[in-house]
């Protein structure tokens, strides 16, 4: 027997391990996709970090169950800040090509909504694409459609009526793993199902006062579009905090070009674009050169990125206390 250590620094009991996917989070397992089938996939101890929808694993093969054992590299992967008073990043979805971020055309959309996906995405890896849903509810697609290709490629679908089905079918071509987002409501897994020509998702209806949903898909899980690629449904998300990255700042300043062209001639480097005297900003705005919106988004998700520099500081603080009381303990 061949006793030499195999590649990629894996250990002798490497041979028992077995690639799979992980197509939907339960917390405590996932369900794996495995050459032999769906498995439930219960996650060894020892795992450094949970895995997310669409990474890739080695799996123990037992009787019934496959047990976690490895996380593999992620090629892309989506993040937020985790909701809550944590500050840690929480992986939406892993290697994923494309995520499709979905709006309502029932009077869902928002400019400050998608610009934070987008900026959440921008460092992802994944090309992003903002889908317009409902079009059968508005008498005004185009101009959405408009608003919208501003910031990022844009579909407009209604699952009601078919409208624009063969172009959301275009992005998830096989071989694709593509995952939708969204806030409650509007239209994600209804999408799915189209999709799959079949109900495999459960879909729910809108509150009537408000058009909002009920927060009906309680997990992320993937399918397999027949003819197509892997589609990712995920759950509502109540709201989007991009997690600060390495090139997060760099990828806000590139998708508000003309504000951070223009933020180049303050006087002072320190502006805080409020009272600094000669704010260029503050000029553009005046003079109808930048628009006063994009002014306002723009400085306040570089307040927030660098609010999360604060609390992750912080955070290492009481980490190095609590190291050193561990240590005299
Ligand atoms: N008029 C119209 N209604 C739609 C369309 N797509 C979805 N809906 C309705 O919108 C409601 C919410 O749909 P879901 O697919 O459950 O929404 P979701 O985004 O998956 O919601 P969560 O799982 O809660 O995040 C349902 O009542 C759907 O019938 C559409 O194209 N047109
Ligand atoms: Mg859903
Ligand atoms: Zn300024």
């Amino acid at each position: 027997m061949d006793r030499r250590s195999p590649p990629h620094g894996l250990d002798d009991e490497a041979g028992a391990l077995q690639p799979a996917r992980v197509a939907a989070s339960h917390g405590i397992a996932v369900t794996l996709w495995t050459r032999e089938g769906v498995r439930n996939g219960p996650l060894a101890n020892t795992l450094s970090e949970p895995p997310a929808v669409g990474d890739w694993v080695l799996a123990r093969p037992t009787a019934g169950d496959w047990l976690v054992q490895r996380l593999l590299p992620r090629r892309t992967q989506f993040v937020r800040h985790a909701s809550g008073q944590e500050t840690r990043p929480q992986v939406i979805a892993a290697n994923v090509d494309r995520v499709l971020v979905a709006t309502g055309l029932d009077g869902d959309f928002n400019h400050r909504r998608l610009e934070r996906y987008l900026l959440a995405l921008a460092t992802s890896g994944a090309a992003a694409t903002v889908v317009l849903t409902k079009a059968d509810q508005c008498s005004d697609v185009a101009s959405f459609r408009a608003q919208a290709a501003v910031m990022a490629p844009t579909v407009a679908v209604s699952a009601r009526t078919g409208e624009g089905m063969d172009a959301l079918r275009a992005l998830i071509p096989p071989g694709a793993t593509v995952a939708l987002v969204g806030s409650s409501g509007v239209g994600k897994s209804t999408l799915v199902n189209a999709l799959m020509g079949g109900e495999r998702a459960s879909t729910g209806a809108v509150r009537s006062f408000d058009n909002k949903g009920r927060h009906t898909t309680t997990h992320r899980e993937m399918f397999v579009v027949p003819g197509g690629g892997v589609v990712v449904d995920t759950p509502g998300m109540r709201g989007l905090e991009p997690w600060a990255d390495e090139g997060t700042h760099a990828a806000l300043d590139a998708m508000f070009g003309e504000v951070s062209a223009a933020a180049a001639g303050c006087r002072f480097t320190d502006c805080d674009h409020a009272a600094t005297p000669d704010c260029a900003l503050r000029a553009g705005v005046a003079a109808g050169a930048l628009s006063s919106e994009r002014v306002r988004s723009w400085v306040t998700l570089h307040a927030e990125l660098a609010q999360q520099a604060v609390l992750r500081v912080e955070r290492a603080e009481k980490l190095a206390l609590k190291a050193r009381k561990g240590r005299r303990g």
